[in-house]
C-alpha cells in the first residue's frame, strides 16, 4: 500500500529534540560552561603536502605570555598514533608530513586568541618530497594504504565473450565536505585519582576512549567519554573525532587542567578528511534483451595519507557495486590508493554511493550508445528475491521491482515522459531530462563484529524511566526512537522516558553510531533490558495478585492490566521497589544469522536491504548552462515506519546532501595537495532554494524485516543514493539539446560541465 507521508503525520511522529533546535537550547560541546582554569588548545599544522621536517623551533611560541605549553610528538606519554584500522597516522608528525593541515605542534594557553596567535611564532622548516594528488599515479607507483580488495562471481571471461554489446569506460566521482553544523572539537576534564573525562562531538565514544588510552598510555578505565548530542556527523565524526578529544586529553594530562579545542570552520576543512574521491573503470556486457551479463569494475580509491577507515569504505563500493541489479557474472576490484591529502573518511553511504555512480555510469553509456532510454535497462535488470550478489549474500524480501513500478504508477510516468517530449520539441533553449534511480542498501557493518549494542534502563522508584544507549544522536532522531522503544515496551507515554547522554561508564565497548543501524542495534538492546524489567515485575503481579499465569499481564497506558484487574504503572513501581526488586537491567543484542569472510570475499554480511526508486526531473537552460530540479518523485521502503516523521527528514536531508555532491559541491585540491575549495564562499553546499520545487515521498509500507527495530528499515544513508539520478537527468536534459554532446563520467556536474556539454562536439570513437 503507498501513503503520503506528507498526510499522515499523526501518530509516531515524534521529535524530541525539534522544540530545543528552534528556541536555540540544545547544548553542544561549545555551549557546555567553561571551568576555571581551562587552557585552550590549537593545533599547528602542516603547510605542505610531503616533506621532511628538518627545523622545528618552538621556543618563540613557548615563551609568549599566556602559553602554558607547547605539546610536540615528543611530550605523548603512550604511543604517538590515531590510526583506527591500522596504526598508520601519528596524532603528532614526527619529522616527516604527509598531507597539508597535518598537526605539528599542540599550543595550550589560558584564551584561545593567544593560542591563535602563538601559532605565528612556531617556526619550521621543511625539505619538500614528491607529492601524489591522484589516485591512478598513486596505483601506478604502487603507494595504497592496505591490499586491494576483489570481489567475484561467475565467469567473467566467458560471459563477455558471450555478451551481444560491451561497453568500457571510465567514471569518476568527486569527494565531499561534510558540513555538519558543529565543527570538530572537545573538552577533556580531570576527574578523581587522575581520570580524565572528556565530552566528545563524536559518533564513537569507544574509539575516542581507546584512541585517548592508547595515546596517553593509561587503560581505557581511565578514560571516560561523553556526548550528549553533536551537530550532525555524516560519517566525517565516526573516527576522526578521536583525533581532537586526544589532543585535548593529552593537554589534560600534561596539565592537569581542563582543556577545550573546537576547530574553527577553516581549519576543519583543512584539517579533516572527507568523502573519498573515485577513479574509475568499468565494462559492462548485455545480451540482446539488454540484460546485463557482465560487469567488470575497477575502483581507485584517493584516500589520503592515512588510512583512517578507507579499507572498510572501499569494501562497500564493491559491496554496491552492482546497485540494484541481478548480474550474474561479476568481477570487481579496488585499491586504496595512498596520496598526498588529509585522510578521507566515512561519509553517508561509506563507499556504497562512489560504487553505484560507476554501474549507473555504465548503464547511462550502454542506454546512449544503444539508442534507448537508460530506465530500459535499469528496468530490465532489477533484482529479484534469490538473486545473488557478487559476496554471495541472496536477496529476501527484494522490493525493488516493487517500488520501481509503484513509482512508474503512482507518479504517472506515461504522461511524465510525454510531457517532457513535448516541452522539449516546443522549446528550443530550454530542455527538460527525466532520469530514474533505484537504490539498494545494505543493512549492518560489513565488518560482522561490530553489529552489537547495548542499553541501560533504570526504572526510578517514583516510576519514571532513564535510558541510555550507546547511540548518538547527531540529527537524524535516534534519540527518539530509542525514547519511543522503551516507552512501548512500559507502556508509558513518551514523556515519561528520560534519555540520557552517551557515557561510556554506562555503556561501554559501543560501535560507533554509523552504518544506519544504531537504531535497529540499540533500540534491540534497549528492548532486552526493557524485557528483563518486565519479567521481574510479572512476577511480582502474579504473586501480588495471585494469578495462575503471567501471560495475561499487559502494561499499557501506564497502566498495568491483568483481565478485570488493574494498578497504575507509578504504583506498582513502588511496590516492586519496597519488595525489593531489582529496576534496573543491562540489555544486549548482537545481529543474528550475518557472517563474512573477508578472505575469499563470500558470506551474507547484510541483516538486509534496503530499496527504493527515484524519479528526477529537471530544466536546463541551454543558454546559460544553469538549471532548475522540477521535480524529484520517490518511493521509499521504509517497512513499517516507527516515526515517520524522522524518517521523512532523513529522505529529505539524505537526497539533498546526494543531490549536492553530484552537481554543486566541488571538491577541489591542486598538484601541490592543496585544497583550494578551502572555505564555505567556495565550496557550495544545497540550501533552502536548491530542494526540488515538488519533493514527493511516498512510501511504501512492506512487511520489513525482523532484524530491523519494529520491523521499521533502517533510513540514514540509504537516501543520499537517490541523489546519484541528479546527475543524470542534467546529463539527459544536455543529451536533448546536444545529442552529440561529448561529457565524460564525472560528478560533480557543475554548470560549467553543463555549458560546456550543450555546446561540446561528438567525441571521435
Ligand atoms: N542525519 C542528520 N541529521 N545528521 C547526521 O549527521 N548522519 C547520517 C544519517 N543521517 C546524519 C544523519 C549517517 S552518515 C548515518 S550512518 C546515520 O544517520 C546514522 O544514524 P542511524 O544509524 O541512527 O541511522
Ligand atoms: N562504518 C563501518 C560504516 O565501520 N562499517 C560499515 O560497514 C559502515 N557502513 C556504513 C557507514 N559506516
Ligand atoms: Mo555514517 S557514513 O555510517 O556515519
Amino acid at each position: 500500500m503507498v501513503k503520503n507521508l506528507n498526510k499522515t503525520k499523526k501518530d509516531k511522529s515524534l521529535n524530541i529534540d525539534s522544540p530545543l533546535h528552534v528556541t536555540g537550547r540544545t547544548k553542544y560541546v561549545d555551549d557546555i560552561p567553561e571551568l576555571s582554569g581551562t587552557l585552550f588548545a590549537k593545533v599547528f599544522y602542516s603547510s605542505i603536502a610531503h616533506g621532511k621536517i628538518t627545523r622545528l623551533d618552538i621556543s618563540k611560541a613557548a615563551a609568549m605570555e599566556g602559553v602554558v605549553k607547547v605539546v610536540t610528538c615528543e611530550d605523548i606519554p603512550g604511543e604517538n598514533q590515531v590510526g583506527g584500522i591500522i596504526a598508520d597516522e601519528p596524532l603528532l608528525a614526527d619529522g616527516l608530513v604527509d598531507f597539508i593541515g597535518q598537526p605539528i605542534v599542540m599550543i595550550l594557553a589560558t584564551e584561545e586568541i593567544i593560542a591563535r596567535k602563538a601559532l605565528k611564532l612556531i617556526e619550521v622548516k621543511f625539505k619538500p618530497l614528491k607529492v601524489i594528488v591522484d589516485p591512478r599515479e598513486a596505483h601506478k607507483k604502487g603507494s595504497l594504504l592496505s591490499d586491494p580488495r576483489h570481489f567475484q562471481m561467475g565467469d567473467i571471461k566467458k560471459a563477455f565473450k558471450k555478451a551481444k554489446y560491451i561497453f568500457e569506460g571510465e567514471a569518476d566521482s568527486g569527494g565531499q565536505e561534510h558540513v555538519y553544523l558543529e565543527p570538530q572539537g572537545a573538552y577533556a576534564i580531570p576527574k578523581n585519582n587522575d581520570c580524565i573525562q572528556v565530552i566528545s562531538s563524536t559518533q564513537g565514544p569507544t574509539a575516542v576512549q581507546r584512541t585517548i588510552a592508547r595515546a596517553l598510555g593509561v587503560s581505557m578505565n581511565e578514560i571516560e567519554v561523553d556526548v550528549n548530542r553533536i551537530g550532525g556527523g555524516f560519517g566525517g565524526k565516526e573516527d576522526q573525532a578521536s583525533m581532537w578529544a586526544t589532543f585535548c586529553a593529552l593537554g589534560t594530562y600534561l596539565t592537569k587542567k581542563p582543556v577545550k579545542y573546537i576547530l574553527d570552520r577553516h581549519e576543519d576543512l583543512q584539517m579533516t578528511g572527507k568523502r573519498h574521491p573515485y577513479r574509475s573503470d568499468y565494462k559492462i556486457g548485455l545480451d540482446k534483451d539488454l540484460k546485463i551479463v557482465a560487469f567488470e569494475g575497477n575502483y581507485f580509491q584517493n584516500g589520503g595519507a592515512a588510512a583512517d577507515l578507507s579499507p572498510a569504505v572501499l569494501e562497500r563500493t564493491l559491496f554496491h557495486a552492482t546497485n540494484s541489479y541481478y548480474v550474474p557474472n561479476v568481477d570487481v576490484n579496488a585499491y586504496p590508493c595512498r596520496t598526498n591529502l588529509h585522510p578521507h573518511t566515512a561519509f553517508r553511504g561509506f563507499g556504497g554511493p562512489q560504487g553505484m555512480f560507476v554501474i549507473e555510469c555504465a548503464i547511462h553509456h550502454a542506454a546512449r550508445a544503444l539508442g534507448v532510454p537508460a530506465n530500459k535497462i535499469q528496468e530490465k535488470n532489477l533484482l529479484i528475491n534469490n538473486n545473488e550478489f557478487s559476496y554471495g549474500q541472496k536477496v529476501q524480501d527484494c522490493e525493488a521491482k516493487n517500488t520501481w513500478n509503484q513509482a512508474k504508477k503512482k507518479f504517472d510516468f506515461a504522461k511524465l515522459k510525454k510531457e517532457v517530449a513535448a516541452y522539449n520539441k516546443a522549446n528550443k533553449y530550454s530542455k527538460k531530462g527525466i532520469a530514474f534511480m533505484p537504490i539498494c542498501f545494505g543493512i549492518s557493518f560489513t565488518n560482522t563484529m561490530m553489529n552489537n549494542a547495548r542499553a541501560l534502563v533504570h526504572v526510578y522508584s517514583d516510576g519514571s524511566v532513564g535510558i541510555s544507549t550507546g547511540a548518538v544522536e547527531m540529527g537524524q532522531g535516534v534519540s527518539s526512537k530509542m525514547i519511543q522503544v522503551a516507552a512501548l515496551c512500559f507502556g508509558l507515554k513518551t514523556d515519561e522516558v528520560r534519555l540520557e547522554t552517551t557515557n561510556t561508564t554506562r555503556v561501554a565497548n559501543t560501535s560507533p553510531t554509523a552504518a544506519s543501524a544504531t537504531a535497529d542495534l540499540n533500540g534491540k538492546a534497549l528492548q532486552d533490558a526493557c524485557d528483563q524489567i518486565l519479567v521481574r515485575l510479572r512476577k511480582l503481579v502474579k504473586k501480588e495478585w495471585g494469578l495462575k499465569s503471567k501471560d495475561q499481564i499487559h502494561f499499557q497506558d501506564g497502566w498495568v492490566i491483568c483481565n478485570r484487574k488493574k494498578m497504575k504503572w507509578n504504583e506498582l513501581i513502588l511496590t516492586a521497589f519496597q519488595q525489593r526488586v531489582n529496576l534496573s537491567a543491562k540489555g544486549h543484542y548482537s545481529t543474528p544469522k550475518i557472517h563474512f569472510d573477508k578472505k575469499i570475499g563470500k558470506g551474507h554480511p547484510f541483516a538486509y536491504h534496503v530499496f527504493g526508486t527515484s524519479i528526477f526531473t529537471c530544466t536546463v537552460d541551454c543558454i546559460r548552462g544553469t538549471y532548475d530540479f522540477d521535480k524529484v518523485q520517490l518511493i521509499h521502503d521504509f517497512g513499517t515506519s516507527m516515526n515517520k516523521l524522522v524518517d521523512l527528514g532523513q529522505i529529505e536531508g539524505g537526497l539533498v546532501q546526494g543531490m549536492g555532491w553530484m552537481t554543486i559541491e566541488n571538491l577541489l585540491y591542486d598538484e601541490e595537495g592543496r585544497l583550494k575549495s578551502n572555505s564555505l564562499a567556495n565550496y557550495k553546499i544545497p540550501d533552502i532554494h536548491y530542494v526540488p520545487k515538488k519533493l514527493d515521498v511516498e512510501y511504501l509500507d512492506t512487511k520489513g524485516s525482523d532484524l530491523a527495530i519494529l520491523k521499521s528499515k533502517a533510513v540514514g544513508e540509504p537516501p543520499l543514493m537517490y541523489g546519484i539520478g541528479a546527475y543524470f537527468a542534467l546529463y539527459n536534459a544536455v543529451l536533448a539539446y546536444n545529442k552529440d554532446a561529448n561529457i565524460p563520467y564525472e560528478s560533480p556536474m557543475t554548470t560549467e560541465k553543463i555549458l560546456m556539454g550543450l555546446y561540446s562536439k561528438k567525441a571521435n570513437s
